[in-house]
């Protein structure tokens, strides 16, 4: 068996997803995704110019010496635009394998640990009256998990994740009106004054049972970490998201110290290397890396493996920019996982997505259903895609008030 050839589209519903498809001789066909978030151009150029002409010809079946090959053979190794290129190309071999097996791909992994795969999704308002009818709002869905973000009090724009729109398709991580990022103020003491009593509010409103979940979207220092996750221990998080920025690993010994709420941190990492001692060292409850960002199915699998050592649980990160391809991918890990924890979900299944990505994954009362038809067991409409092209957008970026540039 022969991979002949293999096609990169950019583009989609309000979305720059990258999308890879390899064909073989055999009729069968591969999907995986390289989107990443506001570069997405360069994993689609990665792919083209080296990877592409490097995969015709190759046995599909090999994925894990192909991974080798692109990995290794780049001699500067990892990072995001690479490791999301060898994603997809990793995502779209699985597919193939479990096509050709006929069978769904969590087969592959060992089968299912569980029917369904708890979700959580996003509730934002403005204020805490708008953030509280948010989160009622994703009750009445059927969600059990909801992460809750906040705007606060006299911060002089909105804080990471709050958007005043009730509807949930809305990117508002990604400003497509151009390539140069806008501007956010931060400031933290106002956030630690104040964020700490609106999630004990939260509990108090909603009752035991809800699973509350955090960002801090890597804003604080480990000192200010470790003060606010000692302010809300009682609130009973599910967990507290990026409450530093990793690249500091040790730092977190200080808020664990403190605290035990429980962390999760990785949706910026792209390799288990900057996994394997927050895992190690039991420095993090819950492991976010995503099948994209970090290489594929073939290396997330072995951060999954390395995590369960540890009473690591998973909880892939699920922003609006993954594609339906790699919302797949994560959706038959976690129907495998051992240590499977939660999904983060943001609703994708718009009318125009589900012509681009046709698939029967369902969601129902804040659970994802695996789909049971071969592979991924996600379509890719090609006439659809011609409608779509690649749009110029940004995150914000985050200042102090003095001009200091800031984690956004
Ligand atoms: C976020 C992300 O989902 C999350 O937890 O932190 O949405 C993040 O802001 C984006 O992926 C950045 O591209
Ligand atoms: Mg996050």
């Amino acid at each position: 068996m022969k991979i002949t050839g293999a096609k990169v589209f950019v583009g989609g519903p309000g979305k720059n997803y990258v999308t890879l498809k390899i064909q073989t001789d055999q009729g069968l066909y591969g999907l995986g995704d390289a989107t990443l978030n506001n570069r997405e151009t360069l994993p689609a150029a990665y792919l083209n110019d080296y990877l592409i002409p490097n995969l015709i010809g190759r046995d599909p079946r090999n994925s894990e010496d192909i991974w080798q090959f692109f990995y290794r053979g780049a001699y500067f190794r990892k990072g995001p635009i690479a490791m999301a290129a060898f994603g997809a190309i990793d995502m779209a071999l699985w597919d193939i394998k479990a096509k050709l097996a006929d069978m769904p791909l969590y087969q592959l992994f060992g089968g299912k640990s569980r029917e369904g795969a708890l979700l959580y999704a996003h509730a934002t308002g403005t204020d805490l009256d708008a953030l509280l009818d948010s989160i009622s709002h994703h009750i009445e869905q059927g969600y059990k998990a909801v992460r809750v973000q906040c705007g606060i009090p006299g911060m002089p724009t909105e804080s990471y994740g709050v958007s005043n729109v009730d509807d949930n398709n809305k990117h508002y991580i990604t400003d497509f009106s151009g390539i140069c990022p806008n501007v956010e103020i931060w400031d933290t003491d106002r956030y630690l004054r104040y964020m700490p009593d609106a999630l004990i509010a939260i509990r108090e409103k909603f009752g035991v049972e809800l699973k509350i979940l955090h960002d801090v979207h890597h804003r604080l220092l480990p000192r200010e970490a470790a003060e606010f996750a000692k302010s809300i221990e009682a609130v009973g998080l599910y967990w507290l998201e990026d409450p530093t920025p990793a690249e500091d690993q040790d730092a977190l010994r200080l808020l664990r110290q403190h605290s035990t709420v429980p962390i999760a941190i990785g949706e910026v990492f792209n390799s288990i290397w900057e996994c394997n001692k927050l895992i190690e060292q039991e420095l993090i409850d819950f492991i976010r890396v995503a099948v994209t960002y970090a290489g594929g199915i073939t290396h997330v699998k072995r951060i999954v493996d390395l995590a369960g050592l540890h009473h690591v649980r998973t909880g892939f990160h699920g922003a609006p920019s993954h594609s339906p391809l790699c919302m797949a991918a994560q959706a038959h890990l976690n129907a495998w996982a051992p240590n499977f924890g939660i999904q983060e979900y943001l609703v994708l299944d718009t009318p125009e997505c589900d012509a681009l990505f046709p698939s029967d994954h369902k969601v129902e009362e804040g659970m994802m259903y695996v789909s049971d038809e071969p592979g991924l067991g996600v379509e890719f409409n090609e006439d659809e895609a011609s409608r779509y092209s690649y749009e110029p957008g940004s995150h914000p970026v985050v200042r102090l008030q003095d001009g200091t540039l800031w984690n956004y």
